[in-house]
């Protein structure tokens, strides 16, 4: 090609994409680089390229918008007395729950701590499904009897208020998916102050014992409660703390590292080479629980300096929008779209019922062994009923 051709297809191109701008015609894919993965006693880790289709970074925008919202919605209700006891929020940290979520497969399991609404949501329970629950509704998720933190769906096993308590419980059901060999992952998240518990080293010492097919997420938000991870943690580096276990630290702000890093977990442990520490780095903009301002222990500028060079949802409409592989109406329309169903579905949740007494003994067990409830009142007997069905039983 000789020097004026050159010219002419590299003008024609700049022309092209111009009009293509002009016009909001949209790409069907785009690859990205994420930030560096660092890694312990790995030799390989995730691939930085990240390739991405328009279809998933709609999808992926859409599912972040909607646990931001539905977040929104809860506090708005907490603040009400709508939604009275706990109430923790997970704004700020959608992005680990949408990367890790992109890659599950059907046999692939999740447990989670106390910041569960979002996780619901994405394993499958509509938006008025939590919303009800956290309004004590009985079309809540679990007939309103759970609250904010005993939501579940297939595969999802909740919603856990014991700080690091289910650690080893996602250890058990990796056992549970090896001993019945259907190939499924389990992921067990849990926060940066559960990360020095004594039992997470158990289930460390267990799963790598059995090579279970476990991924220990620590999402490190920086804060347990009110103390920074600087001020509990002799090491702040959680990926290494399972010792033996092999790790990788991921950008939890950015969807698409934790997507990578997901594969790259489910990939190993499916391969027999038993268990993997994740840590995700991240960041929670409410405070501990709706009972904590969040403003005690940190100051509002970090808050502030967060939310406008690293949340997750706006990082990431740069970012496709950049790549022209969505064009902003799309966007604008999702927001419009999503804020809507929101709108409606804490309109049902406040309008809707609660369960009656009756049911108070319903669904204590999933297959009840003994017809009394046992040390409830020495007055009056309370039967076992069954509302079911369990949403996990094998
Ligand atoms: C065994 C136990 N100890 C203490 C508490 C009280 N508590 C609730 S949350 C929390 C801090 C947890 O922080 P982290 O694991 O970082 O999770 P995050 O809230 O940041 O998501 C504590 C001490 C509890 N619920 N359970
Ligand atoms: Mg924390």
């Amino acid at each position: 090609m000789n020097g004026s051709s050159v010219l002419r297809k590299h003008n024609f191109k700049n022309v092209l994409s111009i009009l293509e701008n002009r016009l909001f015609s949209t790409t069907s894919e785009a690859t990205f680089e994420t930030k560096p993965f660092k890694l312990h006693h790995l030799e390989n880790g995730p691939s930085t390229t990240v390739t991405l289709s328009s279809e998933d970074a709609l999808k992926y925008y859409k599912q972040m918008q909607t646990i931001r919202r539905i977040e929104t919605a809860a506090g708005n209700l907490y603040k009400e007395k709508i939604v009275r006891g706990f109430c923790h929020l997970y704004s700020g940290q959608e992005a680990c729950a949408v990367g890790m979520k992109a890659v599950f497969r059907d046999t692939d399991s999740i447990i989670t701590a106390y910041r569960a609404h979002g996780w619901t949501y994405l394993m499958g329970i509509e938006p008025f499904g939590v919303l009800s629950e956290l309004t004590g509704r009985k079309s809540g998720n679990a007939r309103g009897k759970g609250g904010s933190m005993h939501m579940y769906a297939k595969n999802f096993y909740g919603g856990n208020g014991i700080v690091g308590a289910q650690v080893p419980l996602g250890a058990g059901i990796a056992f549970a998916a090896k001993y019945y060999g259907n190939g499924g992952v389990c992921f067990s998240l849990y926060g940066d102050g559960a990360a020095n518990q004594g039992q997470v080293f158990e289930a460390y010492n267990m799963a790598k014992l059995w090579d279970l097919p476990c991924v220990f997420v620590c999402e490190n938000n920086g804060y347990g409660m009110g103390t920074s991870s600087e001020r509990s943690s002799a090491s702040v580096a959680y990926y290494t703390r399972g010792d033996y276990i092999p790790g990788i630290w991921v950008d939890g702000m950015d969807v698409l590292a934790v997507r990578e890093a997901s594969r790259f977990a489910i990939d190993y442990c499916t391969n027999g080479k038993g268990p993997l520490v994740l840590e995700t780095a991240t960041y929670r903009y409410s405070g501990h629980s709706m009972s904590d301002p969040g403003t005690s222990y940190r100051t509002r500028d970090e808050i502030q300096e967060v939310r406008q060079t690293r949340d997750p949802i706006t990082s990431f409409k740069e970012k496709i929008i950049g790549a022209n592989l969505v064009n902003i109406d799309t966007l604008k329309a999702i927001d419009k779209e999503v804020k809507a169903q929101i709108d409606e579905a804490v309109k049902k949740a406040k309008s809707d019922t609660e369960i009656g007494l009756s049911e108070l003994p319903g669904d204590i067990y999933s297959n009840p062994l003994e017809t009394i409830v046992r040390g409830v009142t020495p007055f009056k007997n309370l039967e076992h009923i069954r509302v079911g069905p369990a949403v996990n039983l094998k």
